[in-house]
């Protein structure tokens, strides 16, 4: 079994589709193991993408994920990295396969609804950024 970390973008809760990004991991057999509502600071963003720290897209990205709330959780299932990463498609929607999550509601690069993990080293990072041992079920 595999952990990993998604977030309903502040884009994703402003359209009221937190049920249905939660209902799209649910069906393909991924269950959610941590869940809660919360509003980053971009202090917080900044740290939380540090590992793109020099992209040009960091302070818009980090301005854009601290402007209202998200919905972290922690995904568990067999390859659940993998898995959410495709359920979510491509970083691009206009590149997103059919069907994914970003094809269906992103509006850009940047507004993309979603996040998850994007390897093990990765969740690493990020499930603890959020959680403690003692939240996840
Ligand atoms: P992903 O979220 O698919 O893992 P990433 O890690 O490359 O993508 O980038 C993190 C986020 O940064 C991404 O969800 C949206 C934003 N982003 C990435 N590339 C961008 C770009 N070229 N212009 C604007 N924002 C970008
Ligand atoms: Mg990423």
């Amino acid at each position: 079994m595999e952990k990993t970390l998604s977030i309903v973008k502040p884009d994703g809760t402003r359209k009221n589709i937190i049920g249905e990004v939660i209902k799209r991991f649910e069906q393909r057999g991924l269950r959610i193991t941590a869940l809660k509502m919360l509003r980053l600071s971009q202090d917080e963003a900044k740290l939380f993408y540090i590992i793109h720290r020099e992209k040009p897209f960091y302070e818009s990205l980090t301005s854009f994920m601290s402007e209202g709330p998200i919905v972290v959780m922690v995904i568990e299932g067999e390859h659940a990295i993998t898995m959410v990463r495709e359920i979510m498609g491509a970083t691009n929607p206009k590149e997103a396969a059919q069907g994914t999550i970003r094809s269906d509601f992103a509006t850009s690069v940047e507004h993309n609804i979603v996040h998850g993990s994007d390897s093990k080293e990765s969740a690493a990072y990020e499930i603890p950024f959020f959680f403690s041992s003692l939240d996840i079920f």
